[in-house]
Protein backbone atom coordinates (compact mmCIF):
# COMPACT_ATOMS: atom_id res chain seq x y z
CA UNK A 1 0.00 0.00 0.00
CA UNK A 2 1.69 3.49 -1.10
CA UNK A 3 2.06 6.23 1.85
CA UNK A 4 -0.32 9.30 1.30
CA UNK A 5 2.91 11.26 0.71
CA UNK A 6 4.29 9.09 -2.21
CA UNK A 7 1.38 8.76 -3.73
CA UNK A 8 0.44 12.37 -4.10
CA UNK A 9 4.02 12.67 -5.09
CA UNK A 10 3.49 10.30 -7.61
CA UNK A 11 0.47 11.69 -9.10
CA UNK A 12 2.27 14.88 -9.25
CA UNK A 13 4.85 13.20 -11.57
CA UNK A 14 2.31 11.85 -13.81
CA UNK A 15 1.19 15.44 -14.52
CA UNK A 16 4.53 15.98 -15.27
CA UNK A 17 4.55 13.36 -17.85
CA UNK A 18 1.13 14.53 -19.30
CA UNK A 19 1.89 17.66 -19.52
CA UNK A 20 5.44 16.67 -21.32
CA UNK A 21 3.47 14.85 -24.14
CA UNK A 22 1.05 17.77 -25.21
CA UNK A 23 4.20 19.86 -25.24
CA UNK A 24 6.07 17.61 -27.37
CA UNK A 25 3.15 17.02 -29.27
CA UNK A 26 2.61 21.26 -29.84
CA UNK A 27 6.59 21.29 -30.73
CA UNK A 28 5.91 18.58 -33.28
CA UNK A 29 3.08 20.62 -34.76
CA UNK A 30 5.22 23.73 -34.69
CA UNK A 31 7.81 22.12 -36.68
CA UNK A 32 5.31 20.71 -38.93
CA UNK A 33 3.56 24.20 -40.14
CA UNK A 34 7.77 25.14 -40.63
CA UNK A 35 8.27 22.14 -42.95
CA UNK A 36 10.56 20.75 -40.88
CA UNK A 37 8.63 16.28 -41.27
CA UNK A 38 11.72 14.99 -39.88
CA UNK A 39 11.75 16.93 -36.84
CA UNK A 40 7.69 16.68 -36.23
CA UNK A 41 7.83 13.26 -36.92
CA UNK A 42 10.74 12.60 -34.26
CA UNK A 43 8.95 15.50 -31.96
CA UNK A 44 5.63 12.73 -32.13
CA UNK A 45 7.32 9.75 -31.33
CA UNK A 46 8.74 11.46 -27.98
CA UNK A 47 5.23 12.74 -27.59
CA UNK A 48 3.98 9.24 -27.61
CA UNK A 49 6.71 8.02 -25.19
CA UNK A 50 6.02 10.10 -22.86
CA UNK A 51 2.09 9.24 -22.63
CA UNK A 52 3.79 6.31 -21.83
CA UNK A 53 5.74 7.34 -19.13
CA UNK A 54 2.34 8.94 -17.69
CA UNK A 55 0.72 5.52 -18.18
CA UNK A 56 3.23 3.66 -16.31
CA UNK A 57 2.98 5.98 -13.04
CA UNK A 58 -1.11 5.47 -13.82
CA UNK A 59 -0.70 1.59 -13.53
CA UNK A 60 1.82 1.89 -11.23
CA UNK A 61 0.02 3.74 -8.65
CA UNK A 62 -3.31 1.59 -9.30
CA UNK A 63 -1.13 -1.56 -8.74
CA UNK A 64 -0.18 -0.61 -5.18
CA UNK A 65 -3.24 0.35 -3.77
CA UNK A 66 -3.42 4.12 -4.74
CA UNK A 67 -5.82 5.89 -7.03
CA UNK A 68 -3.53 7.68 -10.00
CA UNK A 69 -5.85 10.73 -10.88
CA UNK A 70 -6.14 11.95 -14.39
CA UNK A 71 -5.26 15.55 -14.33
CA UNK A 72 -6.22 19.04 -16.61
CA UNK A 73 -3.05 19.28 -18.35
CA UNK A 74 -2.10 23.23 -19.30
CA UNK A 75 -1.79 24.39 -22.93
CA UNK A 76 1.95 24.47 -24.07
CA UNK A 77 3.25 27.23 -26.10
CA UNK A 78 2.38 27.64 -29.46
CA UNK A 79 5.12 29.18 -31.30
CA UNK A 80 9.31 28.15 -30.70
CA UNK A 81 10.85 30.77 -33.02
CA UNK A 82 13.63 28.79 -34.17
CA UNK A 83 14.80 25.60 -34.29
CA UNK A 84 17.47 26.34 -31.68
CA UNK A 85 14.91 27.87 -29.66
CA UNK A 86 12.95 24.68 -29.31
CA UNK A 87 15.41 22.22 -28.92
CA UNK A 88 17.17 24.50 -25.48
CA UNK A 89 13.56 24.77 -24.50
CA UNK A 90 12.92 21.16 -24.48
CA UNK A 91 16.38 20.67 -22.79
CA UNK A 92 15.55 23.06 -19.87
CA UNK A 93 12.07 21.13 -19.67
CA UNK A 94 14.16 17.82 -19.73
CA UNK A 95 16.31 19.14 -16.49
CA UNK A 96 13.18 19.96 -14.81
CA UNK A 97 11.69 16.87 -15.23
CA UNK A 98 15.33 15.31 -13.94
CA UNK A 99 15.20 17.19 -11.14
CA UNK A 100 11.52 16.20 -10.21
CA UNK A 101 12.33 12.34 -10.14
CA UNK A 102 15.24 12.88 -8.43
CA UNK A 103 12.93 14.41 -5.36
CA UNK A 104 10.65 11.94 -5.59
CA UNK A 105 13.31 9.49 -5.24
CA UNK A 106 14.57 11.78 -2.34
CA UNK A 107 10.61 11.08 -0.63
CA UNK A 108 10.57 7.59 -1.35
CA UNK A 109 13.81 7.27 0.69
CA UNK A 110 12.66 9.23 3.70
CA UNK A 111 9.48 7.29 3.55
CA UNK A 112 11.71 4.18 3.11
CA UNK A 113 9.20 2.57 0.19
CA UNK A 114 12.11 1.13 -1.15
CA UNK A 115 9.77 -0.61 -3.90
CA UNK A 116 8.76 2.87 -5.56
CA UNK A 117 12.59 3.52 -5.20
CA UNK A 118 12.86 0.54 -7.15
CA UNK A 119 10.28 1.63 -10.02
CA UNK A 120 11.91 5.08 -10.26
CA UNK A 121 14.71 3.99 -11.47
CA UNK A 122 13.96 3.42 -14.65
CA UNK A 123 13.12 6.99 -15.30
CA UNK A 124 16.44 7.92 -13.50
CA UNK A 125 18.32 6.29 -16.44
CA UNK A 126 16.05 7.13 -18.90
CA UNK A 127 16.42 11.28 -17.64
CA UNK A 128 20.06 10.65 -18.44
CA UNK A 129 19.45 9.25 -21.43
CA UNK A 130 16.88 12.25 -22.64
CA UNK A 131 19.16 15.01 -21.24
CA UNK A 132 21.78 13.28 -23.55
CA UNK A 133 19.96 12.80 -26.56
CA UNK A 134 18.75 17.06 -26.31
CA UNK A 135 22.18 18.20 -25.92
CA UNK A 136 23.83 16.36 -28.98
CA UNK A 137 20.83 17.93 -31.11
CA UNK A 138 21.64 20.82 -29.56
CA UNK A 139 25.62 20.88 -30.58
CA UNK A 140 24.66 19.78 -34.07
CA UNK A 141 22.47 22.80 -34.62
CA UNK A 142 24.81 25.09 -33.33
CA UNK A 143 27.20 23.45 -35.55
CA UNK A 144 25.12 24.25 -38.44
CA UNK A 145 24.33 27.42 -37.75
CA UNK A 146 22.05 29.40 -40.63
CA UNK A 147 23.49 26.95 -42.96
CA UNK A 148 20.57 26.12 -45.20
CA UNK A 149 21.62 22.25 -46.55
CA UNK A 150 23.13 21.61 -42.94
CA UNK A 151 19.43 22.03 -41.70
CA UNK A 152 17.82 20.05 -44.48
CA UNK A 153 20.58 17.41 -43.06
CA UNK A 154 19.66 17.61 -40.15
CA UNK A 155 16.15 17.42 -40.49
CA UNK A 156 16.29 14.65 -42.64
CA UNK A 157 18.34 12.68 -40.25
CA UNK A 158 17.19 13.35 -36.76
CA UNK A 159 14.61 10.44 -36.46
CA UNK A 160 18.29 8.32 -36.88
CA UNK A 161 19.71 10.44 -33.89
CA UNK A 162 20.29 8.30 -30.68
CA UNK A 163 22.51 9.05 -27.47
CA UNK A 164 24.52 5.79 -28.74
CA UNK A 165 25.28 7.27 -32.40
CA UNK A 166 27.04 10.12 -30.64
CA UNK A 167 28.11 8.94 -27.06
CA UNK A 168 27.91 5.21 -27.45
CA UNK A 169 25.44 4.54 -24.57
CA UNK A 170 21.90 4.28 -26.05
CA UNK A 171 20.05 3.27 -28.87
FE1 LIG B 1 11.08 13.30 -21.12
O1 LIG B 1 10.88 12.16 -19.72
FE2 LIG B 1 9.40 11.48 -19.17
O2 LIG B 1 10.26 10.91 -17.67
Amino acid sequence: MLKTKVEKALNNQLLIEGESSQIYLAMASWAETQGLSGTAQFLYKHSDEERIHMLKLVQYINERGGHAVIPALSAPSRDYKTLNNMFATLLKHEIMVSSKINDLVEICLKEKDFTTNNFLQWYVSEQIEEEALARTILDKLKMIGSDKSGLYMFDRDVESITVQSNTGTKA
